[in-house]
């Protein structure tokens, strides 16, 4: 009988996906869940046939390095692939994947979710007084949050998550404004009634709300510098459920501590788990709102993450295109 190929996968995926891996391959699953080591990894390379990693694993050109020539495929469980060095993967003659698509609603769902938190002050009122036993009583001018409707939102990367967001906050009476590499196609952007700044900056000026939700790309690194943040409103709010590096994250605390900017919701951060002990304190103080990168944490969503990978390791090793190949013009 021919030998299953040897898929390793670095970190624990929901049961139903687990199930059809161990049915289809040889797949040595991690059980207990914790990020593989750096020699772990470099194990896991040396041995596999495909390797399944995620956002935990940095797969740099000096692992890709050191992979044996079995190795062909890797299947990233997740759409960002910054944590993977695609272009030494190909000039290696190995194909990455990822898995888009499965997880667009649910991340606009979570933009859209801190975009309320922040304006409408949700974790001060269901944390600070509410669990710590602090609320004294209504009055009419207290825990005064900020009216969302009819405010401006500014998406900066205007793909599929930036269009759904796009979608919510329109039923919410925002209007949209965008800034792209170039226009969507003009059916989405008359339908979003959608405004697109050429300029990143005009339109950062402008804005009430910006929203972070391009890829994380050489290109897209602290994309809002330190000078671009202090071009946005006092008052406006910054949203980030995409990639912790597009901001310079010290500017943008900076700013913050200055009580120059209006407040921001962050999913994502420059340093994960470990991130910035004065992001924390902020968030203590109600300047931010913090998230530990759950944009995409829904059954639902990550078990369809799954089942995307496993689409395209069968096509693959069937010898057909893996749908969800990753080009070198996308990174
Ligand atoms: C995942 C994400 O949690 O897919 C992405 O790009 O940011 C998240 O939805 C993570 O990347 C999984 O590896």
């Amino acid at each position: 009988m021919k030998k299953k190929p040897l898929v390793v996968v670095t970190r624990t995926l929901p049961e139903s996906v687990e199930t059809r891996m161990r049915e289809l391959f040889d797949a040595r699953l991690n059980m207990d869940d914790k990020p593989l080591t750096a020699e772990q990894l470099v194990e896991a390379v040396k041995i596999a046939d495909v390797l399944v990693p995620t956002i935990t694993d940095r797969v740099d050109a000096e692992l890709i390095a050191q992979a044996g020539p079995q190795l062909r495929l890797i299947a990233n469980f997740g759409n960002g692939v910054d944590n993977i060095d695609v272009g030494a993967a190909l000039a290696q003659g190995i194909t990455v994947t990822n898995t888009p698509g499965v997880l667009t609603e649910d991340t606009a769902d979570m933009t859209m979710a801190l975009i309320l938190a922040v304006a409408r002050r949700l974790p001060e009122g269901a944390q600070k007084l509410i669990g710590a036993e602090q609320w004294a009583g209504w009055a009419p001018t207290w825990m005064l949050g900020r009216r969302i409707t009819g405010k401006r939102l500014g998406i900066v990367g205007m793909g599929r998550i930036g269009q759904a967001l796009a979608r919510r906050a329109k039923s919410f009476g925002l209007s949209i404004h965008y800034h792209n590499r170039r226009h969507v196609a003009p059916e989405i952007e008359a339908e979003l009634e959608a405004t697109y700044w050429e300029s990143l900056d005009q339109m950062l000026a402008r804005m009430d709300i910006v929203s972070v939700n391009c890829p994380h790309t050489p290109a897209t690194y602290h994309l809002l510098s330190a000078r671009r943040l202090r071009l946005l409103k006092r008052d406006a709010i910054l949203i980030n459920t995409a990639r912790g590096e597009i901001i310079d994250e010290e500017g943008l605390i900076q700013m913050l501590e200055a009580r120059e900017l209006g407040g921001a919701g962050l999913d994502v951060f420059e340093e994960e788990p470990a991130i910035d002990p004065r992001l924390v304190k902020l968030a203590r103080n109600n300047a931010v709102v913090l998230l530990p990168h759950m944009g995409s944490a829904t059954l639902e969503g990550r078990t369809e993450m799954g089942e995307k990978v496993i689409v395209n390791i069968k096509a693959f090793l069937d010898g057909h295109r893996a749908p969800n190949r990753v080009l070198p013009s996308m990174v």
